[in-house]
């Protein structure tokens, strides 16, 4: 396997999607979210490595920028609906459009002004769209719990077709992957060899024991109750 390092230039932070020009060295996989993107689709934002600046007035975000491999240097959106935190030596980023809620957390933590991203994630606030058929197009599972509902038994991806895999059973047990419930929502957690991770959150909010996919990031998990708060409101269509 080789590295995930600076080489990646495909790979660039999620939040510039909307609100940047595209880096001019950028490939085929650019504009590629964290979103369904996929096992280890969102790594890509921390291959960075330590390469984004900020600059901080009275604590609060005033600029950020990214160094490219090749040493140029990309401004980073600090208008067009982003809005940072500072938070001691970490920085998130938050850009909230119509359908979703991107975050990506910095952190300098050894302090030289440098900062690496830790974690990214995106929260699906809309409800999933449909195909011409009317069927989900968002990522669905179906999920067997214990008796009582504190762990995950058994895991089968349904397509819309009616076709499903099985993820998880007596029999089909993956190594780098772990189910877990919480909060109500189910939990899919990739653990990469280099010990990243990316997970998934899964909601059934009609409660037909199909769980769709609400969320999705890499490190530290995202806050679960926030999720169910932010997907509330249209809990009828998970
Ligand atoms: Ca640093
Ligand atoms: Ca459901």
């Amino acid at each position: 396997m080789p590295k995930q390092q600076q080489g990646q230039a495909g790979s660039r932070p999620v939040l510039t999607d909307t609100t940047t020009t595209t880096p001019n060295n950028t490939s085929a996989t650019a504009t590629t979210p964290a979103a369904g993107a996929g096992k280890g689709g969102g790594h890509g934002v921390e291959a960075w490595g330590e390469a984004f600046s900020f600059t901080l007035i009275d604590g609060k975000v005033s600029a950020g920028s990214l160094t490219l491999p090749n040493g140029d240097s990309v401004t980073l959106p600090t208008s067009g609906g982003v809005v940072y935190a500072v938070s001691g030596s970490d920085i998130t980023a938050t850009l909230t459009t119509g359908d979703r809620v991107d975050q990506l957390r910095f952190s300098d933590a050894d302090g030289d002004g440098l900062y690496n991203v830790v974690a990214s994630s995106h929260v699906n606030t809309a409800a999933p769209q449909t195909n011409v058929l009317g069927f989900s197009m968002r990522e669905a599972i179906k999920v067997t719990l214990d008796s009582t509902a504190a762990d995950v038994v058994a895991v089968s991806q349904v397509g819309w077709n009616g076709n499903e895999r099985v993820l998880l059973s007596a029999d089909v047990v993956p190594t780098n992957t772990d189910w877990s419930v919480s909060q109500g929502l189910v939990v899919e957690t990739h653990t990469l060899p280099n010990g990243s991770t990316h997970w998934e959150v899964y909601r059934d909010g009609n409660a037909d024991g199909v769980y769709t996919e609400v969320a999705s990031g890499t490190g530290d998990l995202i806050d679960l109750v926030g999720v169910v708060a932010q997907t509330d409101a249209v809990v009828a269509s998970l």
